[in-house]
């Protein structure tokens, strides 16, 4: 919507001038193939950034998460997460539909899974009658707990962890780029201690659409027959993929501005006095703010009519993400808006 200030999430940006054309002039083939030339560049870029032998572009983080699940499992197994995890949240059920999955959620700091959490939960392997725990799941950064990141002793813990009871470990790292931004640890840093890594091009980076998978070359080559089976097997996709090569390309380093523009905001909105700072140390592009008189509905509704869009973070909550489509300028007047909005 034009004359918006949009902070519902990073996904509403659309893409730049720049990276239209590079999708105006992608050279494609057809993926069922693999004759894409342009998708063959980024995922081979992708396996270049993210240090794993392969990679696999498909359409959404849904998908890219649910595809290293299905890989992982069979039907009746169990899965461990953050009660505020992504794929228990938002990814509607589909660890249970697509792959017969349980779910084990529990309820973390920051999100953060530890092994005093986590290792009594781990189903005895003797006891045929539980669930199999199978995968251990991790998001980084936490989308509900605020953009939160895993320091690398908190990720090397928990995969020892994975490793001494033969278990997967998976990251949901749909804004992994903003973990690298902020911590200053690479990427491959990161993904280094996982079976598989799934990010998001069409978060903060900018592109309209498009995940990537990536993990050994075993992996992707089953992965691949799950995407094709779940319908995600594109064709000439190589123009999706020229702006997710532009966005890894042009958008990686520029994260930190968004992290400044969200402190600014969370600054504010703590000076009002109005609300409840849930995430205290922002750390990347989100925050999640209680109000403390004024009920979310309502507060969604007169926010919007000044021109302000927030989203519903958990329960109880308001959230704000920034991102490369919402300036420095637009920030002020949204603490604006929140001032006339809310004292
Ligand atoms: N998150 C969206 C909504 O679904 C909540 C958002 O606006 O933040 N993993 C994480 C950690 C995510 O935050 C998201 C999207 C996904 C996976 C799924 O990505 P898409 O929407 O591309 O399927």
């Amino acid at each position: 919507m034009k004359n918006l200030i949009d902070l519902r999430s990073d996904t509403v940006t659309r893409p730049s001038e720049a990276m239209r054309k590079a999708m105006y002039e992608a050279e494609v083939g057809d993926d069922v193939f693999k004759e894409d030339p342009t998708l063959n560049k980024l995922q081979e870029y992708a396996v270049e950034l993210l240090g794993k032998q392969e990679a696999l572009f498909v359409p959404s983080g849904v998908m890219g998460n649910q595809i290293c699940l299905n890989v992982h499992t069979q039907p009746g197994d169990e899965v461990i997460c953050d009660a505020d995890a992504h794929i228990f949240q938002y990814e509607s059920g589909s660890p249970a539909v697509l792959s017969g999955l349980q779910l084990y959620p529990i309820k973390c700091e920051r999100g953060i899974l530890t092994p005093e959490k986590v290792e009594p939960l781990i189903r005895p392997t003797s006891a045929y009658y539980m669930p199999r725990t199978k995968l251990i799941e991790i998001e980084n950064t936490h989308n509900r707990a605020g953009g939160t990141i895993y320091k690398l002793d908190e990720i090397e813990k928990m995969q020892s962890l994975a490793k001494k009871y033969n278990l997967k470990f998976h990251l949901d790292g749909a804004r992994l780029w903003n973990a690298s931004v902020a911590s200053g640890i690479k990427v491959n840093e990161f993904a280094s201690y996982f079976d598989s890594v799934s990010v998001c091009l069409s978060k903060g980076l900018g592109a309209p659409v498009g995940s990537i998978i990536a993990g050994s070359k075993e992996f992707i080559n089953e992965a691949f027959r799950v995407r094709k089976a779940l319908g995600g097997g594109m064709r000439q996709a190589g123009i999706l993929a020229a702006a997710g090569l532009y966005a890894l390309k042009n958008n990686i380093e520029r994260l930190s501005e968004d992290h400044e523009k969200v402190k600014i905001l969370a600054k504010h909105i703590v000076e009002t006095g109005k609300f409840e700072l849930i995430n205290k140390d922002v750390e990347t592009n989100i925050i999640i703010f209680k109000p403390l008189e004024k009920n979310i509905e309502e507060a969604l509704a007169e926010c919007k009519k000044h021109g302000l869009m927030l989203s519903i973070g958990q329960i109880g909550t308001l959230r704000s993400v920034t991102h490369l489509d919402v300036s420095f300028d637009q920030i002020h007047q949204a603490c604006e808006i929140i001032t006339k909005v809310f004292t």
